[in-house]
């Protein structure tokens, strides 16, 4: 059995990137700003993990002439509340076999944990929204936003979440979505599974222990893509484990 499932939150337990991409041109506009993040200058952005990193990327490579009238972490903090607004309303739902995984998880007492770039309240709200209820205390571990001061694709925010698990990497598994995040839990030596979401499904995911299109439900089978695969199409702890063992 892997000895911990950790999941990154942004394109992995749901497709969040269109909603925290409208968020950023709202709070633009309150703000009086005539900045404007399409998709494919958004695609682009990416590439910089983190909201606050993205937005300083963003006006030191764009908009200099800004530099001097904008305060990034004020943005930032209206651009969060207005995403967990919209997020709250009900926005969003799980990517295919999250909400099942998790569920056979917590009956076989395997822990689960969370390792995003993302704010901690976005977190919150998500799965909030979500999974409803008492959900956060599911999580044995949350690692998120400035919880750690190098963000992905360096491994910290892994680490961070090994080290209070307790776990080495190579006995747990993570689920990812993106290049900088296959990048951050290979870094902390966790074997990775990667369903890649809508920005993100022309990255490199090579090292990756499989790359699938969603996790699969019963009667609505995964795409298998690269890496190891099952004819069951359907990713349960079984098939963690046999894969883990496979990869070791
Ligand atoms: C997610 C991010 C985040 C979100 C925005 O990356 O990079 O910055 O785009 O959230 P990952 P914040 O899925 O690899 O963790 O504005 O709260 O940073
Ligand atoms: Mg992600």
């Amino acid at each position: 059995m892997p000895a911990a499932l950790i999941f990154d939150i942004d394109g992995t337990f749901a497709e969040t990137e269109e909603l925290h991409r409208l968020a950023f041109n709202q709070t633009f506009s309150a703000f009086g700003l005539h900045w404007h993040w399409d998709r494919p200058l958004y695609r682009k952005l990416l590439a910089v993990a983190g909201g606050k990193e993205r937005l300083a990327h963003y006006v030191t490579n764009y908009v200099p002439q800004d530099a001097g009238r904008v305060d990034i972490a004020a943005l930032h903090a209206a651009k969060t509340s207005r995403y967990a607004e919209m997020v709250a309303e009900g926005s969003l739902c799980l990517r295919p076999g999250i909400a099942r995984l998790l569920g056979e998880a917590e009956r076989l007492k395997i822990p689960v944990a969370i390792a995003t770039t993302t704010s901690l309240p976005n977190v919150e709200t998500l799965l909030q929204a979500t999974l409803g209820g008492e959900v956060i205390e599911v999580f044995a571990v949350i690692g998120a936003g400035d919880m750690v001061s190098a963000k992905k694709p360096a491994p910290d925010v892994y680490s961070y979440v090994l080290d209070r698990l307790g776990c080495e990497g190579r006995d747990c598994i993570a689920f990812e979505d993106s290049y900088n995040g296959l990048s951050a839990a290979r870094g902390a030596g966790i074997p990775t599974v990667v369903t890649p979401s809508y920005y993100t499904d022309t990255e490199d995911f090579d090292g990756a222990l499989a790359v699938l299109s969603d996790l699969g439900e019963p009667g609505a089978p995964y795409r298998h893509f690269a890496g190891i695969g099952d004819d069951d199409r359907m990713v349960t702890i079984e098939t963690l484990a046999r894969w883990r063992e496979h990869h070791a």
